[in-house]
């Protein structure tokens, strides 16, 4: 339902600047909500106006249905484009600053005369901010880092938009005849929180070329086409992000699969491992004496090189290839031992084969919203999806009071919805359903229910949404403070950080941890693809001090469940296996772990 999405962008970008125009005040409400109702719509908004059923939508008029119209025929709005004309390109762009909301850009547009992100960047910059009124240095400083910031992030975008369109690729070629396989590579596949371009191996004979030149160049996304040679084609989508592909022939395709992979300092240490053996390591195989010795898949690469074959996630060179010989070795019966201080946790437990976190292995959801906050779908709805996916268990984790915004509950209404939890859970069979919430770690670490509160649910997330600039130190105490509550069963993305967005908390990540292994609380792995927080070292820090993770998608809708693969693979660069994610764990186990923590007989 990617129209949805795209549209309901469209109704929002017209509000901002119908807000920047001041524009009625009704008029700019309105475009809002028919923004939100449009990305809340059931169905494929296409189909809905192709069958006439748009106008039948609540909320929807027909000024809105012609507008839709317009756009899925050319691909725009008109009226709103007249309106963006309005207002100067760059304040438009100073809306993507975090921090900088239409109130500011309107006042740096109207009062101070910046047009332009670089003209803003350069006063703040060089101290010439003209003086305006709720823009004091504070303020400037904190714009200036959020720009600089995005500035670095920008270049890059996110695994949530470039997981599914290499997808779509894949699968367009996939589709040419003669095509044997087809794998994303680079960073897309070592799961990476953000890419800076996607890579498709494509494995066929020459002769295929032409083909799978055609399928790509008319592929829907394709906006450009950047070069279409004999083993190589690039282009760029219509988002702007460069996709390359390269052909190979079967007897090559390990080599090229595991030399695309990366990384770059990966491949470095694997062909250094070659050179010491005599041999030569490149995309086309390895070789000894002009004799290719291996190279039609990885392991027999790596086997060659006396090391285990580990999944692209862990290809870091952060101790991954010490690990991989020792595995190797330990694989043929020797008796190994770590010397490496990063792989010291692991001493007494080197596997021969890496057990792979799997999807397969998550057994249930723990952190989730309905509309009884701010999420899009019912308590019934959310279980019915989650039995649907098979969990054994799942928690609703709504808002708690401090969140407004979010429509977070007061302590009666909370009372209420634990009823009604109850209620819907008592009418479902097969799944252990945990009337939760999602409380607010206060600035100074505090939660935003007392005690006897949090005491009657089932699962309590604790998770800082304000306050979120706040000193590392502060941050820290903040996090320690929460963590030390034997009533919080797991911290819910703990820094509030946002991928190429918000920088977040920033605390002293090992306290937090050691806090957090003190008191056996859970650090979550948000999914979110825009959060992945905590992220991969973090997540990797928490794994080495034995600290349990819980991977969950924070769902605030049915398809956001989806959304646990992003977790799954962070938590994989993170070393994670299954034993280290609580909700691998049966429920039973999970219990076991709350009620000792609960009574006071946990021990590390
Ligand atoms: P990205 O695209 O910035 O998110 O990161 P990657 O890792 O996908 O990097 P990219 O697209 O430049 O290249 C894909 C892989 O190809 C990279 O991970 C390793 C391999 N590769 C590319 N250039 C070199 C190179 O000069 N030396 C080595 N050893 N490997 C390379
Ligand atoms: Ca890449
Ligand atoms: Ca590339
Ligand atoms: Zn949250």
């Amino acid at each position: 339902m990617s129209k949805n999405q795209d549209i309901a962008e469209l109704f929002n970008r017209a509000a901002d600047v119908m807000a920047l125009l001041e524009e009625n005040s009704f008029r700019v409400l309105g475009t809002r909500k028919v923004a939100r109702i449009i990305e809340d719509l059931p169905e494929d908004i296409k189909t809905l106006q192709e069958q006439g059923r748009l106008e039948q939508m609540p909320g929807i008029g027909k000024g809105t249905v012609d507008k839709v119209s317009e756009y899925l025929r050319t691909g725009h709005i008109s009226e709103f484009e007249e309106l963006a004309g309005r207002v100067p390109t760059g304040v438009l762009e100073m809306l993507a600053i975090s921090s900088v909301g239409v109130k500011t850009a309107h006042q740096l547009w109207k009062e101070a005369g910046i047009t332009t992100v670089a003209e803003l960047k350069k006063h703040l910059v060089e101290g010439t901010m003209p003086k305006l009124k709720g823009f004091g240095e504070k303020k400037q400083l904190k714009i200036r880092q959020n720009m600089e910031f995005m500035e670095e992030a920008g270049k890059r975008i996110g695994i949530g938009w470039a997981l599914p369109l290499a997808e779509a690729y894949c699968d367009a070629v996939r589709k040419v005849k003669g095509v044997s396989q087809v794998q994303y590579c680079g960073s897309l596949r070592r799961g990476k929180e953000s890419v800076g371009d996607i890579d498709i191996l494509v494995c066929a004979e020459a002769e295929m070329v032409p083909a799978i030149t055609a399928a790509v160049l008319s592929h829907q996304d394709t906006q450009q086409t950047l070069g279409a040679g004999e083993t190589k084609i690039s282009i760029r989508t219509r988002t702007g992000l460069q996709v390359d592909f390269r052909i190979v022939a079967k007897p090559n395709w390990g080599a090229a699969l595991q030399y695309f992979t990366g990384s770059r300092e990966h491949n470095v240490r694997l062909r250094e491992a070659a050179v010491k053996r005599g041999m030569k390591l490149n995309e086309w195989g390895l070789f000894k004496d002009q004799t290719q010795v291996a190279g039609e898949n990885e392991e027999s690469i790596y086997a060659a090189l006396e090391m285990a074959w580990l999944p692209p996630e862990m290809r870091e060179d952060r101790g991954e290839i010490e690990l991989a010989q020792l595995m190797y070795q330990h694989g043929r019966g020797a008796s190994v031992k770590v010397t490496d201080s990063r792989l010291e946790y692991l001493s007494r437990k080197i596997p021969a084969v890496w057990p792979v976190l799997q999807i397969s292995d998550i057994r249930g959801d723990l952190h989730s919203h309905t509309t009884a906050s701010d999420g899009h779908c019912s308590i019934d709805d959310m279980i019915a999806e989650a039995k649907r996916r098979g969990y054994e268990y799942f928690a609703i984790t709504d808002h708690s009071k401090s969140q407004v915004q979010a429509n977070g509950l007061r302590v009666d209404r909370l009372m209420e919805h634990i009823k009604a939890i109850r209620a819907a859970a008592a009418k479902v069979k097969g799944i252990t359903v945990l009337a939760g919430s999602e409380v607010d770690i206060l600035a100074d670490g505090s939660l935003d229910y007392p005690d006897d509160v949090l005491q009657q649910l089932d699962w309590v997330v604790a998770s800082p949404h304000a306050a979120l600039s706040q000193e590392s130190e502060v941050a820290t105490a903040r996090l320690i403070r929460a963590a030390g509550n034997p009533l919080v069963d797991v911290i819910g993305h703990p820094t509030g950080r946002l991928v190429g967005g918000r920088r977040g908390l920033e605390p002293d990540m090992k306290a937090v941890i050691m806090a957090a292994a003190r008191s056996g609380v859970a650090l979550e792995i948000n999914s979110h693809d825009l959060r992945l927080d905590l992220r991969d070292i973090h997540a990797r820090m928490a794994v080495e001090a034995g600290v349990p993770l819980c991977i969950n998608t924070d769902a605030h809708q049915r398809e956001d469940m989806d959304k646990m693969v992003y977790g799954i693979l962070t938590a994989r660069r993170a070393w994670a296996q299954s034993g280290n994610v609580i909700n691998t764990w049966p429920w039973d186990m999970i219990r076991r772990r709350q009620e000792s923590r609960r009574s006071g007989n946990f021990e590390e």
